[in-house]
């Protein structure tokens, strides 16, 4: 695929009288009658890294998103819940991959990428740096964690970019799935005994505010929000989504019996839900590498990534490249 998308780009080069303006005004016109840009479709630079960055980063945020959860696997409290768990990351680890290979077509390997993550060189959503620190965390991050995610990931199925908006339609059925049963593990604690339901609402005291942090900066500090609405990357705005989550997430909260950890939560008149502001210092902490478990989610990778090198030799043997 690397080597089509160079041979492409000079062929273009080669071969083309066609002016860069003239290939921009095409772009943009593709862009504006709700046209996918594809792999060998001219793209101007900035639209290409954006991708890179954003994909990649979304790809990471999926593999390292299976850390918190993978720690319960072995403790899930029965054989239902352990499948359905071990289900459930299996599906994040396929998330990783279908993101990997679309971000793979911008001309960037995955060795690359991989490599940008060790470095430190490439994000990984914030949430994933929290511990799970009890059973009704899966519920917690099913249910925020996933929850906020499909709210992005919906609006990201009619992103530009082809092969990004194809990966999303498939990840958006699986993630509805995973925000049922992490309400679902949430529910059940709160029909249970009085220290389940104090380990539910522990649970979602803690995972709150870091799920509304999911969504990014606000609009206006937020540097990358202009371009990527420009070329249709995003299709909605960091706090468009965000208050669309809020929305649907406490409703669903007060159903059964939870409580928002935020004393200033109100319905407005025209049914937005009003809350505190995030603390940004924390988020910014957590973003820039201090939080809870940055240095262990990252070395976690690295020991794993570099202890499956002879499965990824393996392979390559009967796939050689
Ligand atoms: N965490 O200008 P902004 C899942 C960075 S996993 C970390 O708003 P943008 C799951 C941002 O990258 C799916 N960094 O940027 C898996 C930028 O820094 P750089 C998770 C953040 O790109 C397992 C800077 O702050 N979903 O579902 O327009 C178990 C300025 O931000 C964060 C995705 O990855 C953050 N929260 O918007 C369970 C969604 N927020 O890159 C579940 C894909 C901001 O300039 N990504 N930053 O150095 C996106 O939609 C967008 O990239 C964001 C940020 C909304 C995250």
């Amino acid at each position: 695929m690397l080597n089509r998308i160079v041979k492409a780009k000079y062929k273009t080069m080669e071969t083309s009288l066609i002016s860069q303006e003239e290939l921009l005004l095409e772009f943009e016109n593709k862009i504006n009658a709700e046209q996918k840009i594809e792999p060998l479709d001219w793209m101007p630079d900035e639209y290409r890294n954006h991708l890179i960055r954003q994909m990649s980063q979304h790809a990471h945020s999926e593999v390292i998103g299976m850390q918190p959860e993978g720690n319960w696997i072995t403790r899930a409290p029965s054989l239902r819940s352990k499948k359905i768990l071990l289900a459930k990351i299996q599906d994040e680890g396929g998330h990783g991959l279908y993101l990997y290979s679309a971000a793979e077509t911008l001309g960037v390997s995955r060795d690359q990428y991989i490599q940008w993550l060790h470095e430190g060189k490439a994000k990984y959503a914030s949430v994933f740096n929290y511990p799970a620190l009890t059973w009704a965390d899966m519920g917690a991050i099913g249910w925020l964690v996933d929850g906020a995610a499909i709210t992005n990931q919906v609006s990201l199925q009619r992103t530009s970019y082809g092969p990004y908006s194809r990966a999303m339609v498939r990840i958006c059925k699986e993630e509805s799935f995973h925000q049922r049963q992490g309400y679902e593990i949430m529910w059940k604690m709160m029909e249970g005994t009085k220290d389940q339901q104090e380990m539910a609402q522990d649970a979602l005291n803690r995972w709150w505010w870091p799920a509304l942090m999911m969504f990014g900066p606000h609009d206006s500090d937020s540097p990358r929000t202009s371009n990527a609405m420009k070329w249709k990357i995003k299709r909605e705005t960091n706090d468009h989504l965000r208050q669309k989550f809020i929305n649907k997430t406490i409703p669903q909260a007060e159903l059964i019996g939870l409580k928002i950890p935020d004393s200033n939560v109100v319905k407005l008149s025209d049914e937005n839900y009003q809350t505190s502001d995030i603390n940004w210092d924390e988020f910014w902490k957590v973003v820039n590498g201090n939080g809870p478990c940055n240095e262990q989610r990252l070395a976690h990778h690295i020991k794993y990534h570099n202890e499956g090198a002879w499965v990824r030799e393996s392979a390559s043997i009967s796939n050689p490249k």
